[in-house]
Formats: structure tokens, C-alpha cells, sequence
């Protein structure tokens, strides 16, 4: 990342805080910084897995699906998912939004079974105790001293859907075109995910087995 790149990180950093209250805004500010570490560390480990994985496939890697987050002052914030995801597969997660005109996104694998209701969203968006956003913010220990913007639950890849007992997968995407991209496990058949930050961004994704 050059020095250009931070400083205009950091400045959507600033630009995402603007009019949000107290609590929140320490918060947010504490997962910017964490972003700014993580994403560093997770751009060296993408680089490594991506030549682990080279084995029999030709030229660069790229993903085999793309999960987006899209949507701003137009049209809903949502995640644009494909129909299907194989296991195995390299799946892409990437924010397309404006970080100062929506903020930041996560994308955490979640067990469908907590995820929040309609009347729970501006409670969880809130962080409040008790809430499964409140939750996933303790996964990357957006609370705590060292926030990060990559969490591991469960085996490498895209496969622990969390709850109130468990970490699950979870991605903190702060400025616009950061991307996580891990191999899809079959475990739990279905990719359940949503935001914490906008907890009506929802979606689930079924996982066909490898023939
Ligand atoms: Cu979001």
C-alpha cells in the first residue's frame, strides 16, 4: 500500500465518522485502525494461499465467484450474490460502495437461525448488548485493543457460520474495493451472511459439492 493509499484510507476514516454518536464513533474509529493493520497483513497472506492454490490451473488466479456489496444513495444497500457457489471454489468478497456515503460493511457468515429480525435492525446496527452485530464487533474485537478486520473461525476458508456461543467467518470492509478471498467449504451446505453494520443486508448462498 503507498502513502497515497493510507492517507486516503484514512480520510474516508474520517469522512465515515461524521454525525454518528459517541459510543459508535470510538468504535468505528478503533476498527478503522485495525482495518489499516489487518489489510495489510491479509494482502501478504492472500498472496501466499493464491500460489498455494496455483497447482494445475493456468495464469493468474483469480476468484471462481464474487460475492458484491453494492448499493448507496440510489438504490438499497445489498450483497449481489451469485445463485451458487462450489465447494472448493475461491470466493471473492469486495466492497463496490462509497465507505463516506454508506461506512464500512461486514461480511459474516452467521447461522440463519440469529440472524435479526426487522424489529431488532436499529438495536443491532446500535451494537447493542445482547444484539448479533454487538456480537460479530466482539469476533473482530472492534471493542477491544486490537481490532481486526479478518476473522478465522473454524477451519481456513469460508465455512464457520457464528451464533452467540461461536465466532464465526467474518470480513470488516472499510473502504471501497476491499476484498477477502478464501476457499468455499461445504460445511453447513449454505452460506448464511449478513452485515453487522446495516443488518438488512442479508443473503445466503447454497454450496454444490465437488462431483
Ligand atoms: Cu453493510
Amino acid at each position: 500500500m503507498t502513502r497515497g493509499q493510507r492517507d486516503r484510507r484514512a480520510h474516508s476514516c474520517a469522512g465515515m465518522l461524521r454525525g454518528k454518536e459517541d459510543e459508535l464513533r470510538k468504535i468505528t474509529k478503533l476498527r478503522c485502525v485495525g482495518a489499516l493493520v489487518a489489510s495489510v497483513a491479509a494482502s501478504a497472506l492472500l498472496l501466499g494461499g493464491a500460489t498455494g492454490t496455483a497447482t494445475g490451473r493456468a495464469g493468474p488466479i483469480g476468484p471462481d465467484a464474487t460475492i458484491k456489496m453494492v448499493g448507496g444513495q440510489n438504490s438499497p444497500l445489498r450483497f449481489k450474490a451469485p445463485e451458487s457457489v462450489g465447494e472448493g471454489d475461491l470466493l471473492r468478497v469486495v466492497n463496490r460502495t462509497n465507505p463516506n456515503q454508506v461506512g464500512p460493511h461486514t461480511f459474516s457468515l452467521v447461522r440463519h437461525d440469529v440472524w435479526p429480525l426487522r424489529s431488532e435492525y436499529r438495536d443491532c446496527e446500535q451494537l447493542r448488548p445482547g444484539t448479533m452485530c454487538r456480537e460479530i464487533a466482539q469476533w473482530h474485537d472492534a471493542l477491544g485493543p486490537s481490532p481486526q478486520a479478518n476473522v478465522q473461525a473454524g477451519k481456513p476458508g469460508w465455512n464457520k457460520k457464528g451464533d452467540f456461543q461461536e465466532e464465526g467467518d467474518s470480513f470488516f470492509a472499510e473502504a471501497e474495493g476491499d476484498a477477502d478471498t478464501r476457499v468455499v467449504s461445504r460445511e453447513g451446505g449454505k452460506l448464511h451472511f449478513i452485515c453487522a453494520v446495516h443488518p438488512f443486508m442479508k443473503g445466503k448462498v447454497p454450496v454444490n459439492p465437488v462431483n
